[in-house]
């Protein structure tokens, strides 16, 4: 388990997913956002304690539905901007925050191909293992992912380089409607189909405290040189794969898997523990719901971006008087 100050953070960083992702949904339903939401409430103990397990300048490779990683490495105004595509997001409007990257603060960037960004992240483990870098990878991806070959290629990649890269598996159960159990061919847990010599771990993605303990042994390991692990983290989504796809999960299953709440558990732990108390959680709550905020009314009252901006899409693109790409 964390340190006692780093249990108050995780719980803001909680705190912070659960909070963001209920406006987005809000902001979603009131007014529109240009970028559909693909929410993770119900599955922020992955993203957050597998993200706090990591050192600032080790690389991440998120998927779409990781917002932990945008939130906890980039401003709120910038992962705001960046849903709303606007003049001030980090790319000026070129890309939609579900595939913002940024160099500065070690997030691969990554694709509209689901798993596409595993064999990315063994790149950056390659890389750093070739320029003598201390520093470890961490990939974030679906159990929809871990159908397509990449799942394969980069594991065993990383496997047979002894790569310093951490597979977390978000195992939620779901890929878009399909149960992810129609289309595996394991008995239980997917990370099954990984016959390669790796560690593999089987976690519960809703204890955050679970999630710390399993990416940090796994993140110490690649960073001593032990290579890969594959952690899957058994975890759910509460809403729907995104806002304009249909629900046609039961509503049992849902409202079962809600008794576990991630937020919930963790909050409890804390005030049992008599680490915080009520009046924490509750001013913790209200700074963190007003941050929110004026990050979205920043971005709603933000410009769109220059016409241009379409051409800048490769350093130093010149662009003649008639706003074609010279260079
Ligand atoms: C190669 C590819 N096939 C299909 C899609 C369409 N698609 C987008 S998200 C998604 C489901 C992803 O499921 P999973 O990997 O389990 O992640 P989750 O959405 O559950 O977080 C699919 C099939 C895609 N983006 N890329």
């Amino acid at each position: 388990m964390a340190r006692d100050s780093e249990r108050e953070e995780v719980h803001e960083y909680l705190l912070l997913n659960r909070i963001f992702e209920e406006k987005v949904l809000e902001e979603y339903e009131d007014s529109g956002i240009p970028e559909l939401p693909h929410l993770s409430i119900g599955q922020e103990a992955v993203g957050v304690g597998g993200t706090f397990a990591f050192e600032a300048d080790d690389w991440l490779a998120p998927s779409l539905r990781t917002r932990a990683v945008m939130l906890m490495r980039l401003s709120l105004r910038d992962v705001v901007t960046g849903m709303y595509g606007t003049k001030s997001s980090p790319t000026e409007g070129r890309t939609t925050q579900h595939h913002l990257g940024s160099s500065e603060n070690h997030i691969l960037g990554t694709t509209g191909l689901i798993g596409s960004h595993l064999n990315v992240a063994v790149g950056a483990g390659l890389s750093a293992r070739q320029l003598d870098e201390d520093r470890v990878t961490g990939v974030f991806f679906g159990d929809g992912a871990a159908t397509r070959g990449e799942f394969h290629t980069a594991i065993n990649y990383a496997a047979v380089e002894d790569l310093p890269v951490v597979f977390i598996l978000e195992n939620n159960q779901w890929i878009e409607e399909t149960p992810a159990m129609d289309v595996i061919a394991v008995e239980e847990n997917i990370s099954e189909m990984a016959g390669h010599d790796i560690p593999k771990e089987v976690i519960d993605g809703q204890d955050v405290d679970v999630v710390l303990e399993s990416v940090s042994g796994a993140v110490e390991r690649a960073r001593s040189g032990e290579g890969p692990t594959l952690i899957e983290a058994k975890t759910y989504r509460y809403r729907p794969h995104a806002e304009v796809i249909p629900e046609r999960r039961d509503e049992k299953e849902i409202e079962e898997w809600k008794e576990r709440d991630p937020v919930h558990l963790h909050e409890e732990r804390i005030l049992d523990d008599g680490l915080v108390d009520e009046e924490w959680i509750e001013a913790k709550r209200a700074e963190i719901t007003e941050e929110v905020n004026s990050a979205f009314e920043f971005a709603k009252n933000d410009p769109m971006p220059a016409e241009d901006v379409m051409y800048q899409v490769y350093k130093d693109t010149e662009i003649d008087e008639n706003g074609g790409v010279v260079r």
